[in-house]
């Protein structure tokens, strides 16, 4: 891939946009990748969990590539926006944990990109906004629906529709990042992070997942239906009955994965 690196670290994969010169700016060629990476993640059962993050000192993603953007017709428009949530969709119902680690700019798609990932680990240097009326245009890969189910339709009015960026303590206020962190512990944080949640359950956590992502979309009686169906079928697994052994003998369980 020309513009993602993808390294498997002990069941850990890291997703990286690495095009620093234009502060990892997300081109179709970009987009395309990153959904590659997710696809290629998905078949791979050695991968517990991934963490994207930006390279560069400087910038998560600043956004969709403004250099495409600008010549864009309508059709092509509304075309690149579909792709695009399609993309970011297939990162929300990844089936493994996906976070996002802020480590600078996130505007735009970039922020987007954040908003899709379950979990997201800031930087104290991250800046995080929706610019896009300032460019007379608004998020185009699912932020105006996902801001606003994150952090409720009044501060999302406010973010998109000044398009001011935000710092990374203000965000963790509104529920938009789960935790700040000094800049040199970022990727660190994150890591230990995704290694707790890859020592546990790995069909617990792929269940506890679907009911949150599913149930999410579901009135509230078929989500809990969602949540009993999961669980009776997780007393099925090898997993379950590792995870009470291992309580009962007061030892860490081993999970097999199955
Ligand atoms: N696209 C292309 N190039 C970019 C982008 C971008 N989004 N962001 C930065 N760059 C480039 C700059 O042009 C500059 O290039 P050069 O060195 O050749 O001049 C280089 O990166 C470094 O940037 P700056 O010199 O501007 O760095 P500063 O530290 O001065 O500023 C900022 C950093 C504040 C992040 C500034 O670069 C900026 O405002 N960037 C644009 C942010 C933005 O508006 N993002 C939203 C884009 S629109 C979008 O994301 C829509 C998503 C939905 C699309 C739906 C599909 C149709």
């Amino acid at each position: 891939m020309e513009n993602v690196r993808t390294e498997n670290r002990d069941g850990i994969l890291w997703i990286t946009i690495d095009r620093p010169k234009v502060l990892n700016a997300l081109n179709a060629k970009t987009v395309e990748e990153i959904a590659e990476a997710f696809a290629a993640a998905k078949r791979d059962d050695s991968v517990l969990a991934v963490i994207i993050t930006g390279a560069g000192e400087k910038a998560f993603v600043a956004g969709a590539d403004i250099n495409e953007l600008a010549k864009m017709t309508p059709v092509a428009g509304k075309f690149v926006s579909e792709q695009g949530q399609n993309v970011f969709l297939q990162i929300e119902r990844f089936p493994k944990p996906v976070i996002a680690a802020i480590n600078g700019f996130a505007l735009g798609g970039g922020c987007e990109l954040a908003l899709a990932c379950h979990i997201r680990i800031a930087s104290e240097k991250a800046q995080i906004g929706l610019p896009e009326v300032t460019l007379g245009i608004i998020p185009g890969y699912g932020g105006t629906q996902r801001m606003a189910r994150l952090v409720g339709k009044a501060k999302a009015f406010e973010l998109i529709c000044t398009g001011d960026r935000i710092g990374a303590a203000d965000a963790e206020k509104i529920g938009l990042v789960n935790r700040v962190v000094p800049a040199d512990e970022l990727l660190s944080v994150a890591e230990e992070l995704a290694k707790k949640i890859a020592s546990r359950s790995p069909v617990a956590v792929r269940a506890a997942m679907e009911a949150i992502n599913h149930g999410a979309d579901m009135p509230f009686e078929e989500g809990q239906l969602l949540e009993a169906t999961l669980f009776g079928l997780l007393c099925a697994t090898e997993d379950m009955k590792e995870g009470m052994a291992a309580f009962l003998e007061k030892r860490p369980a081993k999970f097999p994965g199955r």
